[in-house]
């Protein structure tokens, strides 16, 4: 039995062992967290024991990276497709961490580029000939340096701030503005649209 599979059998008795003990919230070890985990499934690993995922921050853990999870049960990502969003309860232990309830999100919902391309000339300027401009356009990102610098290597004209912006971005996000006037403007809004964490993007107005 190789070292792997040897410690995911006594992290699952350990956590019979603990969920034996539950009744008693008195005995609750004082070294077990749960937090609720969000990212991209990337697929199985080390022979289906385990799943990588793309994960978001986990505020007060971990920043956001592609990493591997140890799973409770094996069966929870039959049926997942590389580049299903998901959820999960992540545990750590005193000497082990696990991946548990994994939940398949649902896909985006809708359009995420919501600004109006068609009235675009082919570099991404709009208006009269005498005055064309390009349009500025806005979105949400997690707040975080990998976002940040996702964002940025796929939109040259994009800056970040702390700002709730028209789009009204929350705390623990940053609001994110670019805009046409760049070559490649609309595949540039493909590939951030495509990110996990930009659920819209609309026209900046600067009222
Ligand atoms: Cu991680």
């Amino acid at each position: 039995m190789d070292r792997g599979i040897f410690s995911y059998f006594t992290s699952t008795l350990l956590l019979l062992s603990l969920s034996m003990c539950s009744n008693d919230p008195g005995t609750a070890p004082p070294d077990l967290k749960t937090y609720t985990v969000r990212g991209v499934f990337l697929g199985p690993r080390l022979d289906g024991i385990a799943m990588r995922v793309d994960h978001e921050a986990i505020p007060g853990y971990m920043e956001a990276m592609t990493m591997n999870f140890k799973l409770e049960d094996p069966s929870e990502i039959v049926g997942l497709e590389p580049g299903d969003r998901i959820e999960f309860d992540y545990l750590v232990l005193v000497d082990d961490t696990i991946a548990r309830d994994i939940r398949k999100l649902e896909a985006k919902p809708g359009p995420v580029i919501e600004l109006d391309l068609s009235a675009l000339n082919s570099e991404g300027l709009r208006g009269p000939p005498d005055g064309l401009v390009a349009v500025s356009y806005e979105f949400c990102i997690p707040d975080n340096e990998k976002a940040t610098a996702e964002v940025e290597g796929i939109d040259p004209t994009v800056s970040c701030s702390r700002s709730p912006g028209r789009i009204g971005c929350e705390p623990g996000e940053l609001l994110c503005i670019g805009h046409t006037g760049q070559a490649g403007f609309r595949v540039v809004l493909d590939r951030l649209a495509a990110l996990p964490f930009v659920a819209r993007i609309i026209e900046a107005r600067f009222e």
